[in-house]
């Protein structure tokens, strides 16, 4: 095993540069140091693993329950940091980017790993808030249980019940631990019935505490039927019976506990009838089982601030929760079922993607098939490009060391892959596996972007490029309509985040404006109008004369009055909307080749509407009539006089603007739902529906994009978070009178008056 590294900002290791300073401290850390390096080369001397001694963990639940202080818990019990660190501190191996330690929370997902008792635990540490939504869906898409952290302290959280939304989709084995028993305020009775109240009679206690607050000492595990009892500091506990006043509670629990594992098998109830009990292989198989099927969800107790459950939590990983041979097995696109067999064909799923400066960018993915060794040659479903494995590491938050293999269901990364994005697959050639990519949430929030300083516009496209290869929920678009960038991400935080990192890894400035809206211009009534131009200069002159009739279009309108129609044409218009353009021109008063230049000055003005500059949709055009001059007239001569006929005949025609309607869903907590109707009123909303969904009310709305910029943080700040909504286009409705005509006036101080 080689290429350590403990280099980086916040090492993996606990660093003894920092215990010893001076002459005489230089001995100590040469000694100490040594003594370090050799554990180091000793862990990764480690046995290779099988696939069913890989354990894939995703650690989830809402911000601030305590995943990352869970995740340091693990890593100091397997031996892999000598001391813990802490999210106060600012040094924990998980939440290791510069941003993190500035914030004080997650961000970004952190692949991390232990080895305990025989088994490889890969721990995935999530963020908990709802813009990093992303980072908790492709990480669920790769593990095979869920931690569902839940604070004694709050109770269930509105992030508890989004993620547990995700966890429903993958079908993810679950796992909920009561965190911060040693909290004053932390009430495990109240938690667990919120708990069991939101998930259902499915999630069982397999501990209770004796007590919380100041004296979390012991937790009392009713599968084991043994006492936990930790010292101050936490870490291994003594194995205790279970004291004599807890004995019947105890008794209880384990028998519902048991009853719970074995209705979901009908062998094991039996077992149960006859014998009155299950063994413990037995008890691991069906909580195994059950889990798998979603039927049990096994309550633990933790503090992950004083290091008390989470050695017993590891072991019940290693021993009950499945390997990923032991999920159901992928069904790839085609709908074939692909084993997770470590001698299969190699397949690899890529779900995330870091690109730092100094590290490149590395890829994360998941073995789902067969064995990868680096060197091998691999290619992608996607685009068919052959990809070369150069390089295997496993993954420690910052740190990666180099391995040979990695087998069926593990988790590693690799680096400069040349043309591979998250959720592409990887197989051996010849095999053709392509398996079923993430579907990442919908965007909240819309800003335009643009660079402060002129001229580093590719600088900021480069950046951008690279902000969507890492974060599949950020979404960029170049409108030329509204002459903007768009950049579509979660919310507010979000953007923060993304600002951060053009910011500080791309070293650009960058401000976000209001996006334009993408309004549309349309008339109610008929009109027409003509218009000659004639221009006479040196040598020939410009003539051409131009009757035109402009109508409303509407599906299966009939034909013009009083019009003969000779010619039809119809346009469907990028923008949405049609364009007909009738030619009934009668005795050959215009030339026919002179048409094609006329439509070209309609559709001129199509692009800029007279109104706000906006697209015009919906419009049947009728040149009927006009004049040509044997010498004068020529193509640009008509393109101006159908360019200008237009534009009158369009402001006499009752000209209407439209503007961008959006269906809005929202589900938010009953007790909200006023407040949240309020502000919809406040936003010429129509309300549509609202239906009850267990605890929340679902409203569904439609409302005006322009008055939406900024829901995302107005809806959060309304309800602490604990909403949330989703929003997309249903189609153009008329603006209001009073809006149209303040539109048009500040068009109008921006556009010189016209010929
Ligand atoms: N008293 C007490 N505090 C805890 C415990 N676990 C975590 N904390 C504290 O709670 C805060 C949040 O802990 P984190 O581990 O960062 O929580 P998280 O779930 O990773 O949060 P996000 O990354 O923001 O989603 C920190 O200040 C921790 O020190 C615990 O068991 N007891
Ligand atoms: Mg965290």
């Amino acid at each position: 095993m080689q290429g350590i590294s403990f280099s980086h900002g916040n090492s993996f290791f606990y660093n003894p540069f920092l215990l010893f300073k001076g002459p005489a401290g230089l001995h100590h850390f040469i000694l100490l140091k040594r003594l370090h390096d050799f554990l180091i080369l000793k862990l990764y001397a480690m046995a290779d693993f099988d696939t069913s001694h890989v354990k894939n963990i995703v650690l989830l639940g809402h911000a601030g329950a305590g995943k990352t202080s869970l995740a340091e818990c693990m890593l100091f019990e397997a031996g892999l940091i000598t001391r813990k660190g802490s999210v106060t501190e600012r040094n924990t191996v998980s939440d290791y980017h510069e941003l993190e330690k500035e914030r004080g929370n997650s961000v970004f997902s952190t692949l991390l790993h232990s080895k305990w008792r025989g088994y490889k635990i890969n721990i995935l540490d999530t963020p908990g808030y709802d813009d990093f939504a992303g980072e908790v869906i492709s990480s669920l898409r790769v593990a095979d249980t869920g931690i569902m952290l839940v604070n004694s302290v709050t109770g269930v959280e509105v992030g508890t019940d989004i993620i547990w939304e995700y966890t429903e989709r993958f079908k993810t084995p679950m796992i909920f631990c009561v965190n911060k028993l040693d909290d004053d305020n932390a009430d495990y009775e109240k938690t667990l019935r919120e708990i069991k109240n939101h998930f259902g009679n499915k999630v069982v206690a397999v501990q209770y505490p004796r007590q919380t607050g100041a004296g979390f000492h012991e937790i009392i595990d009713v599968l084991r039927m043994t006492m936990y009892k930790f010292k101050d500091t936490g870490g291994k506990p003594e194995k205790l019976p279970i004291p004599a006043e807890e004995k019947e509670k105890a008794d209880t629990l384990h028998k519902e506990l048991v009853e719970a594992v074995a209705g979901n098998d009908e062998a094991l109830m039996e077992k149960y009838f006859d014998k009155g009990e299950l063994d413990e292989d037995e008890m691991k198989e069906g909580m195994k089982k059950a889990m798998i099927q979603h039927d049990l969800f096994p309550l633990f107790c933790l503090s992950a601030e004083r290091n008390m459950g989470s050695g017993r939590l590891m072991g019940f990983i290693d021993n009950v929760c499945p390997a990923a041979n032991e999920m159901p097995p992928q069904i790839t696109k085609k709908g074939e079922a692909l084993a997770c067999d470590a001698s299969g064909p190699a397949c690899i799923f890529v779900f995330k993607i870091i690109a730092e400066n100094h590290v490149g960018e590395m890829s994360l993915f998941k073995v789902y098939s067969g064995t990868i060794k680096s060197g091998m040659d691999l290619v992608n479903s996607t685009t068919g490009v052959s990809e070369k494995i150069n390089q295997l590491f496993v993954v420690e938050g910052h740190g990666r060391t180099n391995v040979n293999e990695l087998v069926a269901g593990d988790i590693g990364a690799t680096i400069k892959l040349k043309n591979t994005h998250v959720n592409n697959t990887l197989h051996e050639r010849g095999k053709n596996i392509e398996l079923q990519p993430v579907e990442f949430p919908a965007y909240n929030m819309t800003v335009a972007i643009e660079s402060v300083k002129k001229g580093e516009e590719e600088k900021l496209s480069a950046a951008l490029h690279m902000l969507r290869e890492e974060d599949a929920t950020v979404q960029v678009e170049v409108s030329p309509e509204l002459k903007q960038i768009l950049l579509h991400c979660q919310g507010e935080l979000h953007l923060s985040i993304i600002k951060w990192k053009i910011e500080h890894i791309h070293n650009l400035e960058v401000r976000f404006n209001k996006p334009r809206i993408p309004y549309r211009e349309t008339i109610r009534t008929m009109a027409e109008s003509s218009y000659r131009h004639k221009k006479q200069s040196g040598g020939n002159g410009q003539f051409g004369e131009v009757f035109m009739r402009i109508e409303p279009w509407q599906e299966g309108m009939p034909d013009p009055k009083g019009l003969t129609v000779r010619g039809r044409e119809t346009y469907d218009l990028d923008w949405g909307g049609k364009l007909l353009f009738y030619n009934c021109i009668v005795g050959g008063a215009i030339d026919t080749r002179f048409l094609p230049s006329i439509l070209k000055g309609v559709m001129e003005k199509m692009h800029e509407g007279p109104l706000t500059g906006s697209y015009v949709r919906d419009v049947r055009v009728c040149v009927y009539d006009g004049k040509m001059h044997p010498v004068d007239s020529n193509d640009i001569s008509f393109k101006i006089a159908g360019l200008q006929a237009f534009r009158q005949a369009f402001q006499q025609a009752a000209p209407q603007l439209l503007e961008p309607i959006n269906h809005l869903e929202i589900l938010c907590p009953d007790d909200l739902t006023g407040a949240v109707m309020g502000d919809l009123q406040s936003r010429r909303a129509i309300v549509e529906g609202m239906d009850r969904e267990g605890h929340f009310t679902r409203i569904l709305a439609k409302t005006p994009l322009a008055e939406m910029h900024d829901y995302s943080s107005a809806l959060r700040s309304l309800t602490q978070g604990r909403a949330k909504f989703a929003m997309h286009f249903s189609a153009y409705a008329p603006v209001p009178f009073e809006i149209q005509k303040k539109l048009q006036q500040e068009y109008g101080k921006t556009v010189k008056e016209e010929v």
